[in-house]
């Protein structure tokens, strides 16, 4: 299935053809949950795979055997994805999911359940950094054209996956009503042996100290980036072109300092107000100013 040129538009938001279809979306925003399930929520370059890694090693007690042999992508699959059907018959229990949907579409079949949610966020202006650069290398994602761009469409929410403003708000509206545990990327950059302990007890899955000492190191950006069933080295270079860029690109805080002109900044910033007005995240960004 490449599609890469197609793009489907489910419930006002579009998403690559190549990993989604109507039916698959659909799927999904009637998937029957089980309360022992997990579900990864994120807007896409929020901390995905990095998360997906640590519930992987969570659930493995610290053994590298499950990351190092099972693409991410089977291990903990992405809800809305067009093979998730077929990966699903393969998934061992508990069952691990990944989702980038808005809430609104996956209300009714969250209400239906109890899985245990965690939602990661991340810097927005890094998230646009990073998606931007994802952008050149992914050739399922249109073509971004300059920052300049790309930052316009980021900020409008007409890119692919729709407004990160709307996602991450939408999300956290329910935080009480689903019990999600959320998190952020720059809180697993400062403290990932405590992110760890916290999610462990989340989680209900005890770890002994030796075990969230092989976590840390296993799931440090160094040692993802050689672990290719962590990312997407994986895939086909026609899909991903390795030559525009790296999945596991510099895996840093505030490298928007490097991309946005003050004129961006001021503008993102207006929007961030404009649209963040009057919503509690309940934790402050570190590295937005
Ligand atoms: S995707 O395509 O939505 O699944 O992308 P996602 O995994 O959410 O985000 C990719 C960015 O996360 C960085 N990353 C990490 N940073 C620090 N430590 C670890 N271990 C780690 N793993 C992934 C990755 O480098 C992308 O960020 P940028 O800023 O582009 O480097």
């Amino acid at each position: 299935m490449a599609r890469l040129d197609v793009t489907e538009t489910f419930e006002g938001i579009r998403f690559p053809g190549h990993l989604h279809t109507q039916e698959s979306l659909s799927f999904a925003s009637t998937f029957p949950f089980r309360d022992s399930d997990t579900l990864l929520v994120t807007y896409p370059k929020s901390g995905t795979t990095w998360m997906q890694e640590i519930l992987t090693f969570i659930y493995s007690k610290g053994d590298p055997g499950p990351a190092k042999t099972i693409p991410n992508w089977v291990r903990i699959p992405w809800l809305e994805h067009h093979y998730f059907k077929q990966t699903l018959q393969q998934t061992s229990k508990p069952r691990l999911f990944t989702t980038h949907l808005p809430q609104q579409t996956l209300a009714a079949a969250l209400r239906k359940s109890k899985p245990k949610v965690i939602y990661v966020a991340r810097n927005p202006k890094d998230v646009a950094v990073s998606f931007y650069h994802f952008h050149k290398m992914a050739n399922f994602l249109p073509d971004p054209g300059s920052f300049d761009d790309f930052l316009h469409h980021f900020l409008d929410g007409s890119v692919h996956f729709g407004s990160w403003f709307q996602h991450i708000k939408s999300w956290l509206s329910c935080q009480a009503e689903l019990g999600l545990f959320c998190i952020t990327y720059e809180e697993l950059h400062q403290d990932l042996k405590g992110c760890v302990e916290r999610l462990s007890a989340f989680l209900g899955c005890p770890l002994q100290p030796d075990q969230i000492a092989s976590i840390c190191q296993h799931c440090s950006f160094a040692s993802m980036s050689e672990n290719t069933t962590a990312h997407l080295a994986l895939i086909p270079r026609e899909i991903m072109d390795p030559s525009k860029g790296s999945f596991m690109r510099k895996g840093i805080i505030g490298d928007w300092k490097n991309h946005f002109s003050l004129r961006q900044d001021t503008h993102f910033n207006q929007t961030y107000q404009q649209e963040m007005d009057h919503c509690d995240l309940g934790f402050t960004w570190r590295g937005l100013d």
